[in-house]
Order: structure tokens, then C-alpha cells, then sequence
């Protein structure tokens, strides 16, 4: 479980993203294809031009359920279930893919919070998105 600490950072950032976490991860998103293109095989059905409408729409979802996890630190595992299922039997995402796109994550939120982005906020955050990754992807690292 995430220490009070981590989980006080998270949701004050969260508060200050306010009704802007699609729009970042949508950028994160974007930075992921961009950086590392192998991403991109899971999402050939997609129009991943930058500003395609449906990066954004896959943005806004997975920003929500963020904002669930957010909501729900103290039960991510089962907060998240059904994406873990979807994630690892229907869509086989190797978990890889998610350091990748937690990372572009990252580096999305310090560009647009530069003041914040103390190393406490960065550890803290790291640890969340690897909680979320673990509840996703449980079989890996
Ligand atoms: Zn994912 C989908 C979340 C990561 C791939 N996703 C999805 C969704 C969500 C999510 C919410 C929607 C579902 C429904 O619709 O129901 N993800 C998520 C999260 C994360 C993720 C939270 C982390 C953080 N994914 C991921 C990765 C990958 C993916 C890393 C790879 C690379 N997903 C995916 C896909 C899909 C999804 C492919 C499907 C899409 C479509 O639309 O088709």
C-alpha cells in the first residue's frame, strides 16, 4: 500500500489537475507513440496522427480510470480488476509498456507543474503509477 505521504501528494495533485487529467494524458500518450514507437502495436485500429480525436477519447479514458485510482488507493487491486482482465487477457499489453507510458506521464505533469515537481512529488507519483501498473499487470515486476 502507497504511505500516507505518497497518498497525500497524489491526490493534492490531483486536486490542482483538476478537470485537466484527460487533456495531460493525452499528451502522455502522444509523448509515448512519439518516443517509443513499438507502443504503438496495440493501437493500429487507432488514428494516432498528433490531435487524432481518438487518442483523445482513449486519453480520456484512461485518465478517468486514474482518477479512480486516485479515489480508491486503498483497494486498487480490486478498483481496477476489470481493466487488469482486459489488460492482460484480452489485449496481452506486455508490461513493459506500461513503465513507458507512466514515465512519458511523468515527464507530462513536471512540464506543466514545474513548481511542484519537488523529488518528494516525483517519488511519490512513481510510486502510484507503479501500484496502478502492479494492479494491471500483477504477474510482473
Ligand atoms: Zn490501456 C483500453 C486504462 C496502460 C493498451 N486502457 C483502456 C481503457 C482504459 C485503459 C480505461 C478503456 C477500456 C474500455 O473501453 O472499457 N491503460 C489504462 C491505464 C493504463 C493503461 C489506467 C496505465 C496507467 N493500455 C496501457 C498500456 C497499453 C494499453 C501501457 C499498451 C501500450 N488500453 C490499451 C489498448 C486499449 C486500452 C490497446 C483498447 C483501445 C481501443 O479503444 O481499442
Amino acid at each position: 500500500v502507497l504511505a500516507a505521504a505518497d497518498r497525500a501528494a497524489v491526490r493534492a495533485l490531483w486536486k490542482k489537475l483538476d478537470g485537466n487529467v484527460g487533456v495531460y494524458t493525452t499528451e502522455a500518450l502522444e509523448r509515448t507513440f512519439a518516443a517509443f514507437p513499438s507502443t504503438k502495436i496495440y493501437f493500429l485500429h487507432l488514428d494516432l496522427n498528433p490531435g487524432s480525436a481518438q487518442v483523445k477519447a482513449h486519453g480520456r479514458k484512461v485518465a478517468d480510470a486514474l482518477t479512480v485510482a486516485v479515489d480508491r488507493l486503498d483497494d486498487l487491486p480490486r478498483a481496477l480488476s476489470a481493466l487488469r482482465e482486459l489488460h492482460t487477457q484480452r489485449l496481452r499489453v506486455d508490461p513493459v509498456n506500461f513503465k513507458l507510458l507512466g514515465h512519458c506521464l511523468l515527464v507530462t505533469l513536471a512540464r506543466h507543474y514545474p513548481g511542484d515537481f519537488s523529488p518528494g512529488l516525483q517519488a511519490s507519483l512513481d510510486k502510484f503509477l507503479s501500484h496502478v501498473t502492479s494492479a494491471l499487470a500483477p504477474h510482473c515486476r
